[in-house]
């Protein structure tokens, strides 16, 4: 069997997922309707949150594909991805044009030494400009070093969501059959008689859980014929174990097919290895090399994950105990590469993750299960080297309307950001910054207000660089609730003027309970539960009908950006609420004094 293993990456929502859609479409491997973006989540977000396997069979090829995200949080999986196909398809936006992600991919696939076939996609939009968008791409790759060959990229045009693809823009096209014809001509073939004859070696690049099967590997054979039985598994540390393959599995369109045997140049899914992970090689004779390892990308952030205590504790959940949620951490590291945590310190377990998104889809996925818990608000981790502080700093990439430069500039040097180049195209100015990982935490919130929601940012984590020490940066305080009960609209009323409320009339609040920020900068404790006074007096202004301002919705990723260092995010599956650790007034006061003492 012919075989070509590709993955799809770009930059987020250039439309990776339609044109793998279209492509399981068009060749009969889905149905109308069956979308890689398979996850509840997924769906709802309309973004792609873990890389997906699919296969689809053209003029008696295999051709296996990843699909992989495009948001940074999740920008780790793909450059395992990209270690373990033979060609990437890059796709860019006809409007946008390359954007910070598309730099990211692009640089890792030519690294690898990867010939990548660049789709232009979405020329249907009417503000498209495809060979800008063709010219910018051959910038980049140039900016890049791509070798001569790279250079020498495929081009197809496409509109992936209508399933059209054409090699020049005039051409009339009804399918995808010219960007599949690419693939048969650029992407070498991956299977080969001799390949197949060669010991057996396997290098997962991911993995999945089956509530029958435990751990499941997904990888790719390099050589050899993989069957059922003994195999021998080399760690990237040199160490060698055996094993036991109990069931072999192909793709077929999103499913998978339970197969006796697969060959050398495949991309398959392995059960049987309870203990098998990323970059270590499967095989059949333990003097057998190990195949170049498979670096994993540190995480970023830390947060501790608890067992809800708060005075609503347990009235919506129904997995709320410290062994239920470690139990359920402990199944997602089964899968979650990027997550790292350490459940040796009492009354908290430390999650690390790779980004608040990152953190942010875990609680989501665990509160739809019916989890329930607190947790603490994320930070940056620091390291050691040399015996110099580190923190991680980020690329990040603004495009604003000129007339918001100043503004954004001054605000993002404040926070320890340094320019590192400034455009402009058409009426937007488009400026990189460097910044430490801390001094954009929070900053996203206060971005979409100022530019009103038109501005658009992307961050990535470039490494780790010297600590530049305290960032100023005015916090805002916290309204606490200092009462028991249900919030009245007449109170918040008049708390709507000294901060942003996050909760509206009639929610039940407790004492220590946020229910908005302090434009101030203090905490300042208030009572939302008040009525108005009883009097026979008729004042005109409190009889006229009071118009609340409507609240701002805690989310899950708000509610992490906006946390304070004194309070905890209260995450059950009907609601997010912040509350101060300590409830009452008192306590924190003999807190804070504790801690300077
Ligand atoms: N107009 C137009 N819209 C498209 C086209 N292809 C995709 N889209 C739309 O673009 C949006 C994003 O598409 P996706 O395929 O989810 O993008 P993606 O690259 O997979 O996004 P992530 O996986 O989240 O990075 C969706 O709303 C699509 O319907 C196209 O050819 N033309
Ligand atoms: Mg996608």
């Amino acid at each position: 069997m012919k075989i070509r293993n590709i993955a799809i990456i770009a930059h987020v929502d250039h439309g990776k997922t339609a044109l793998t859609d279209s492509l399981m479409r068009q060749t009969g491997a889905a149905e109308e309707g069956v979308s890689m973006d398979s996850n509840a989540l997924e769906q709802e977000r309309g973004i792609t949150i873990y890389s997906k396997n699919a296969s689809i069979f053209y003029k008696g090829t295999k051709i296996n594909i990843v699909d992989t995200p495009g948001h940074v949080d999740f920008g780790s999986e793909v450059e395992r991805v990209l270690r373990s196909i033979d060609s990437v398809i890059l796709v860019v936006d006809a409007q946008e044009g390359p954007m910070p992600q598309t730099k990211f991919v692009l640089k890792k696939s030519l690294e690898l030494g990867l010939k990548p076939i660049v789709v232009i996609n979405k020329i249907d939009k009417p503000a498209a400009r495809p060979e800008w968008a063709h010219e910018k791409v051959l910038e980049l790759f140039m900016t890049l070093g791509a070798n001569e060959n790279q250079l020498n990229f495929s081009v197809v045009y496409a509109v992936a969501k209508e399933g059209v693809a054409k090699i020049n823009l005039k051409d009339d096209s009804k399918d995808l059959s010219p960007l599949l014809e690419t693939i048969l001509k650029e992407v070498p073939e991956a299977s080969s008689p001799e390949l197949s004859q060669k010991p057996l070696r396997i290098q997962p690049f991911n993995l999945a859980y089956d509530n029958f099967m435990g751990r499941l590997a997904i990888g790719r054979i390099y050589e050899g014929v993989v069957k059922t039985g003994n195999v021998f598994i080399k760690n990237t540390g040199g160490a060698t174990r055996t094993g036991k393959i109990n069931k072999i599995f192909t793709f077929e369109g999103l499913k998978r097919k339970e197969v006796a045997e697969a060959a050398a140049g495949d991309i398959i899914m392995i059960a049987g290895l309870p203990d098998i992970f990323i970059g270590e090689t499967i095989c059949a004779d333990p003097d057998q090399e190990a195949l170049p390892a498979i670096n994993i990308d540190e995480p970023t952030i830390s947060l501790n994950f608890l067992v809800n205590n708060s005075p609503f504790a347990g009235r919506e959940g129904k997995l709320v105990t410290s062994r239920q949620i470690r139990e359920r951490l402990e199944r997602e590291l089964e899968v979650n590469v990027g997550l790292k945590i350490d459940f040796s310190a009492g009354g908290y377990f430390k999650v690390y993750g790779r980004g608040e998104l990152h953190i942010a889809i875990l609680l989501e996925n665990m509160r739809r299960e019916g989890y329930e818990l607190q947790v603490s608000k994320p930070q940056v981790i620091l390291k050691e080297e040399n015996g110099i502080k580190l923190e991680p700093f980020e690329e990040v990439t603004i495009i604003v309307s000129a007339n918001m430069m100043g503004t954004i500039i001054k605000k993002m040097s404040k926070r320890k950001g340094n320019i590192t180049d400034v455009s402009q195209e058409q009426n937007n100015s488009r400026i990189i910054f460097e910044i430490p990982t801390r001094g954009l935490l929070g900053y996203r919130g206060e971005f979409i207000i100022d530019t009103k929601g038109e501005g658009i940012m992307y961050s990535r984590v470039i490494g780790f660089r010297p600590f530049v020490g305290e960032i100023n940066r005015q916090a805002l305080g916290s309204m606490v609730s200092m009462a028991d009960g249900k919030a009245l609209g007449y109170s918040l009323y008049n708390l709507q003027d000294r901060g942003v409320l996050y909760i509206g009339a009639g929610t039940e609040v407790y004492i220590g309970m946020v229910i908005g920020n302090a434009a101030k900068g203090n905490d300042m404790s208030v009572n939302p539960t008040k009525g108005k006074q009883l009097t026979n007096m008729r004042s005109k202004a409190s009889d006229e009908a009071l118009t609340l301002t409507p609240p701002l919705e805690l989310t899950l990723e708000r509610g992490l950006e906006i946390i304070n260092d004194d309070e905890y995010l209260e995450v059950t599956p009907k609601s997010v609420r912040l509350r101060k650790q300590f409830l009452t007034e008192i306590d924190r006061t003999r807190a804070k004094r504790q801690k300077v003492l």
